[in-house]
């Protein structure tokens, strides 16, 4: 089960017969699907970078939350690097805006007046020094932030309910 920020519920029905009543066991996982975000200072275009933090890593980093946000402040020392992040527009849909490994963005942090597409050829996101969003031209060379997501982590809780 691959879902981040998700409570991810599965009723495991065990129908063992108790007496006259159905026995019914609910197991609800909060799915842990966080991990580490780093700054990378070396220079790429948003497709280099991304294919980087592919090899190395997980994907270019999502920003999913204000929590998400200052974890990149922190990846860059407390403070924040320009730098690419996984946002990308949709190559069909050109109002939507998605995150390298999938999934649209409902969270959004962009500086005043972006996006902009300036010039029309603006459809990839790099973080500002500010901690904003900017939309930016793919094919320039920025330093940027990988996601290294770490292993499940559970925390299951048992319901347990006699009808
Ligand atoms: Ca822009």
């Amino acid at each position: 089960i691959l879902l981040r920020g998700l409570v991810v519920c599965y009723a495991a029905k065990h129908l063992a017969t108790m007496k006259s009543t159905i026995f019914f066991v609910f197991i609800c996982a909060a799915v842990d699907g966080s991990g580490k975000h780093n700054f990378f200072p070396q220079k790429m275009t948003w497709i280099e970078a991304q294919a980087y933090c592919r090899e190395h890593h997980t994907d270019l980093s999502f920003v999913g939350s204000e929590r998400e946000q200052k974890m990149l402040q922190t990846a860059a020392g407390e403070r924040f690097l320009l730098g690419w992040i996984g946002l990308h527009k949709d190559a069909v849909k050109r109002s939507v805006w998605k995150w390298s490994g999938g999934g649209d963005s409902t969270y959004f942090n962009w500086a005043p007046n972006q996006p902009d597409d300036y010039r029309g050829i603006e459809t990839v996101v790099n973080l500002r020094v500010d901690g904003k969003w900017n939309d930016a031209n793919p094919s320039i060379l920025r330093p940027f932030y990988c996601f290294t997501k770490h292993k499940q982590r559970y925390r299951a809780t048992i319901q347990t309910k006699y009808i």
